[in-house]
């Protein structure tokens, strides 16, 4: 089934990834792919949470077959490559669902091979009904990626601004960094560079349910703390994602 529409994203996009730490792809998912993604995060959202150590929400692709297909899926794999480069690994299946009253998440940034800027660890968001800056939205630091610190956190804008950005500029602009917050529509596919400064505005009360799931890919190389599989999954075959499953 085809996930994507047909889209650019070449040495320029690339660019303004590599730029900025992030790039939206606005309107990527097709129709039926988002239908089967919204059935999917809704089963995930209706299931107990009583593993905490195994939490369907977290553990996403484990508990759901469609989830589970898309990791070795060739439109993903084919974008995760023109982010990465051929050699690459799964890390991560995360369902990412906002309720109305969400509080949403305080501002921070993630780790992996910190000090080794050739080994790239990648989240693709599907934001599958969108979202607008002040309802869930997902805001961003357009270059701190480029500090690779893994330990940015953050309460809020004013703390952020205040503390972590204070005096830092874009590396590739030398403009003072700025909070950006986006707004995206339906089928919306954000890519991240893993080491970008980021955090999510609280859903709205009355607001439906934001539906996202991230998957995230990496060169291999390093350990990674973000890789939520249990080893039965990691031997699992996956269509598609032969090879992809390992740590190294
Ligand atoms: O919910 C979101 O939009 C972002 C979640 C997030 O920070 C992450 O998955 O790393
Ligand atoms: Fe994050």
């Amino acid at each position: 089934m085809e996930l994507f529409r047909p889209y650019a994203f070449g040495d320029d996009e690339r660019a303004v990834l590599d730029r900025d730490g992030h790039f939206a792809l606005p309107g990527l998912l097709t129709d039926s792919a988002c239908a089967e993604l919204t059935a999917a995060l809704a089963r995930i959202q209706s299931m107990p949470r009583e593993d905490e150590e195994h939490p369907p929400q977290r553990f996403s692709a484990e508990f759901d077959a469609y989830l589970e297909s898309l990791i070795g899926h060739p439109q993903l794999l084919d974008l995760a490559r023109r982010v990465l480069g051929p050699e690459i690994r799964y890390d991560h299946c995360v369902a990412l669902n906002r309720e109305g009253g969400n509080q949403g998440s305080r501002w921070h940034s993630h780790e992996y091979a910190d000090d080794d800027p050739s080994l790239g660890f990648v989240r693709v968001f599907f934001y599958v009904n969108g979202f607008e800056a002040d309802d869930g939205g997902l805001k961003v630091v357009p270059g701190s990626h480029l500090y690779r610190d893994p330990s940015i956190h953050a309460d809020s804008d004013s703390a952020l601004t205040r503390g972590w950005m204070a005096g830092k500029v874009h590396p590739a602009s030398g403009e003072p960094l700025r909070i950006e917050e986006l707004s995206v529509p339906p089928g919306t596919v954000v890519l991240m560079w893993t080491h970008a400064a980021h955090g999510v505005n609280p859903r709205r009360e009355k607001s439906d349910t934001r539906w996202c799931v991230v998957y995230a890919y990496r060169n291999p190389g390093r350990e990674s703390r973000a890789r939520w599989l249990t080893p039965a999954f990691e031997t699992k075959p996956i269509q598609g994602a032969e090879g992809l499953m390992s740590l190294y």
